[in-house]
């Protein structure tokens, strides 16, 4: 395995930690993973660790008295502190492990908005945020008869502040925020977020998805009040997330589910629940998966955090300038200085009426290249830039300038096939109307996103 060293960043020998990078289509072709922002792949050592669970001592946590319980009781509770670490949060219990950003999300939205809000009170969201920031919201003020209120956008992307002093009032209770959008790539100043939201007497709630895995975070540093991200866009497994609070708070909440394990009492009318983290995690926990997430979060330690998002600002920077010098490609978002290594962008001549994004992201595969084509869960966002759809380059650090090279070939192909295609139905509809009755012989896509 990778050891962390000093500079240069080995970008192959970290390749070799992940066994899928080795792998290659079924046509033979090596395929360049640009779409990390989905999910990240994972290194040998997280799948080690899952087997090494399930072969060595699986058996269910915080339950029974024998030797397999207790060693991964052990382990889920080390993974928990790698957590606590990770993060900078003060105390261990501050870390409940969730299915991943959305339940973190709805937990927050459910145990404290729902509980909390008030007719009138609202919440300040954005419109770049992913659904999984939003509908939550919407959903905790429709039953509380609180609001939801918008920070507009500046042109290039990034939260306009400038009308934050009227936006901001003694009725703000909630700033719900994601520190890196997935799909403009913009990165949030959370720390100024949370004085200016606290200076109002508001909570924040910083969804942690996109930038966890690529930079440092230290919630007390940024004086947040909620952090919400997911294992598996960290290089650990699927089914894991993890919901940071403050103490405090999370023993105001309610839980969002309920049953076992997180009770204390049980009577026949009335329960009552332990402390946190249990209180929030009913259930039997994906255990093998949050342990395998502190594997994960060891490794990315490893790597070291800050040497991992120089590569991959470096990287991203290599990329915006080869996509954003081909001819008629809008890269979305602003300035690479304010972005992480996520690269949206539209080909003008490729109208997304005439191109089904399945069609497109199924022509990249061909060419070798994995990205993601659609609304990538962020249709307000979307429809503010007048788009039904955008391509999706997310990179992480063990992509290449050369994997970067291979993405700018796809367009100009892309650009070759589809922009084609648009103007020959362009030119058989225009016929048509002009009453010749040329049939153009591609049946026309249904408009589609995903
Ligand atoms: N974004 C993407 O391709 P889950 O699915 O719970 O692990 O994460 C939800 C989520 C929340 N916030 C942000 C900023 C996200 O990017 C995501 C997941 C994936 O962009 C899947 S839609």
């Amino acid at each position: 395995m990778t050891t962390s060293g000093e500079l240069p960043f080995d970008v192959e020998s970290v390749r070799r930690d992940f066994p899928i990078l080795a792998r290659r289509l079924s046509n033979g072709a090596p395929l360049a993973y640009l779409d990390t922002a989905a999910s990240s792949q994972k290194p040998r050592v997280v799948i080690d660790k899952v087997v090494e669970c399930y072969e060595q001592y699986n058996a269910n946590v915080h339950r029974g008295f024998h030797e397999f319980t207790d060693r991964m009781t052990t382990e889920l509770e080390n993974a928990r502190a790698t957590v606590q670490r990770f993060i900078g949060a003060k105390e261990v219990d501050e870390i409940v492990f969730t299915s991943g950003t959305t339940m973190s999300l709805n937990t927050v939205a459910h145990g404290w908005a729902r509980k909390f809000l008030k007719p009138g009170d609202e919440v300040l969201v954005n419109p770049m945020e992913h659904h999984a920031n939003l509908v939550p919201w919407q959903l905790a003020a429709k039953a509380t008869g609180a609001v939801l209120k918008y920070i507009p956008l500046t042109d290039d992307g990034r939260l306009d502040l400038s009308h934050l002093d009227q936006l901001l009032t003694a009725r703000t209770k909630m700033v719900a925020v994601t520190a890196m959008s997935n799909v403009l790539g913009t990165i949030n100043p959370i720390s100024e977020l949370a004085q200016r939201a606290h200076d109002v007497g508001a909570l924040i709630c910083v969804d942690g998805a996109q930038s966890v895995p690529h930079g440092s975070t230290n919630v007390r540093a940024l004086n947040i009040d909620f952090l919400a991200f997911s294992g598996h866009k960290l290089y650990g497994p699927t089914g894991i997330g993890v919901l940071w609070a403050r103490k405090e708070l999370l023993e105001s909440m309610d839980p969002l589910l309920t049953g076992g394990n997180m009770v204390n009492e049980v009577f026949e009318q009335t329960s009552t629940w332990k402390p946190a983290p249990a209180k929030f995690e009913a259930g039997t926990i994906p255990f093998v998966e949050a342990v395998a997430l502190g594997t994960a979060i060891d490794y990315v330690g490893m790597l070291g955090v800050d040497r991992i998002s120089a590569y991959e600002h470096e990287l991203s920077a290599y990329a915006h300038k080869k996509i954003g010098e081909i001819p008629s490609v809008r890269v979305l978002g602003p300035k690479v200085e304010y972005k992480g290594a996520i690269l949206s962008f539209v080909v003008d001549e490729i109208n997304p009426d005439d191109v089904h994004s399945h069609d497109l992201s199924a022509f990249y595969e061909r060419k070798g290249v994995a990205v993601r084509v659609g609304h990538h869960c962020t249709m307000p966002l979307h429809r503010l830039l007048g788009l039904t759809s955008s391509t999706r380059a997310s990179l992480a650090f063990y992509n290449t300038k050369g994997e970067v090279d291979c993405l700018a070939e796809a367009i100009m192909d892309s650009k070759n096939v589809f922009g084609a295609e648009a103007k020959r139905r362009r030119s058989d509809a225009r016929k048509a109307r002009a009453g010749k009755t040329e049939q153009p012989d591609v049946a026309p896509p249904t408009r589609g996103t995903s």
